[in-house]
């Protein structure tokens, strides 16, 4: 994970370690920093704020020795990508889950995200992370457009012993939606998790039907499911999402089969939205909070 990015990064820290830089090395060294971003799927204006980062840096401490073979030196590398990363903070979602739960309301939560980008294994996930944390989930089958969305959906969620509310294929999206939380709050569940269709931004019948999904349940939070693989145009979707229906958070799922790393290090800061999670792998549980200390430690290769 963040393969790429710990390249462009250990690049520059080797060349750097215990030199004493000219303005112009600095700039130059800058520049190829901020090329080896993009080339890694990082968004161009996100590399450049990141190359203006370490110029400064550089011209702060270029006088300091490293003395442990850059070691120290790419610690404050992976330091520079703080700025840009945003952290959602699961201990606030449960926080807020637990708020609405004393009122004896259920917490709804709205995925959207493209075709295949992940959102269905990312719901059966969060609902398992919830479910650890003490809340009754449910899951409604919202996605009634894809052969063998229902299915797949009850498979999954079946493993991981959670209740899917479905209908049958063609059936309103939106009612869906309204069953799950009327038949949440019957049987006190706490959150409810809508999973839904995949759409692109060009799909104007589906992304219509999302937005009238929102406005006919009112989630208390609208989750954007993206493909870490997807690289910039991951972001752009995301961007466009946001602009469609509004977005609290973003899960970027497939984080481990991505040899960049890009889209992590700039989805949050061209969307304005924190990433709560990131997605590790195909399994229930391979679903990791989103911090700055996790990209500090995949860049270091401390884990
Ligand atoms: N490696 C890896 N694979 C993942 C991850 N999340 C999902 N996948 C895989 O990606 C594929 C698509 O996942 P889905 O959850 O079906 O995606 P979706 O967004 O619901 O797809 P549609 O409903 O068709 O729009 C499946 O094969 C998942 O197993 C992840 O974090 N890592
Ligand atoms: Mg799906």
């Amino acid at each position: 994970m963040l393969d790429g990015i710990r390249r462009a990064l250990e690049g520059v820290a080797e060349a750097l370690k215990t030199r004493k830089l000219s303005d112009e090395e600095i700039k130059a060294y800058a520049e190829d920093f901020k090329l080896a971003l993009i080339s890694n799927d990082v968004a161009v204006e996100v590399a450049e704020k990141l190359g203006e980062e370490l110029a400064e840096r550089l011209r702060l401490i270029r006088v300091k020795r490293f003395g442990d073979g850059g070691g120290e030196m790419l610690e404050l590398m992976a330091g520079i990508l703080d700025s840009v990363i945003r952290e959602g903070s699961p201990d606030d979602l449960l926080k807020r889950i637990r708020e609405k739960a004393s009122s004896g309301e259920p917490f709804v939560i709205l995925f959207v995200g493209p075709n295949g980008g992940g959102k269905t294994t990312t719901v059966v996930k969060l609902a398992r992370f919830l479910q650890r944390h003490g809340f009754r989930c449910l899951i409604a089958a919202a996605d009634t457009f894809r052969a063998g969305a229902i299915e797949q959906l009850q498979r999954l969620a079946g493993a991981a012993g959670i209740r899917v509310v479905s209908q049958r294929y063609g059936a309103d999206p939106a009612a869906v939606a309204m069953d799950a939380v009327m038949s949440a709050r019957a049987s006190r569940v706490q959150a409810v998790l809508i999973d839904t269709a995949g759409r692109t931004e060009v799909d104007h019948n589906l992304l219509e039907e999302m937005r009238k999904i929102k406005r006919v349940v009112g989630p208390d939070l609208v989750i954007y499911v993206g493909d870490a693989l997807a690289g910039n145009a991951a972001v752009e979707q995301a961007k466009r999402f946001d602009e469609y229906v509004g977005v609290d958070y973003v899960i970027l799922a497939k984080l481990d089969a991505d040899a960049r790393g890009g889209s992590a290090i700039s989805i949050s800061y061209v969307t304005g939205k924190p990433i709560i999670f990131v997605g590790t792998g195909q399994g229930l549980d391979d679903l990791e909070p989103f911090t700055r200390e996790l990209v500090k430690s995949l860049i270091l290769g401390r884990r």
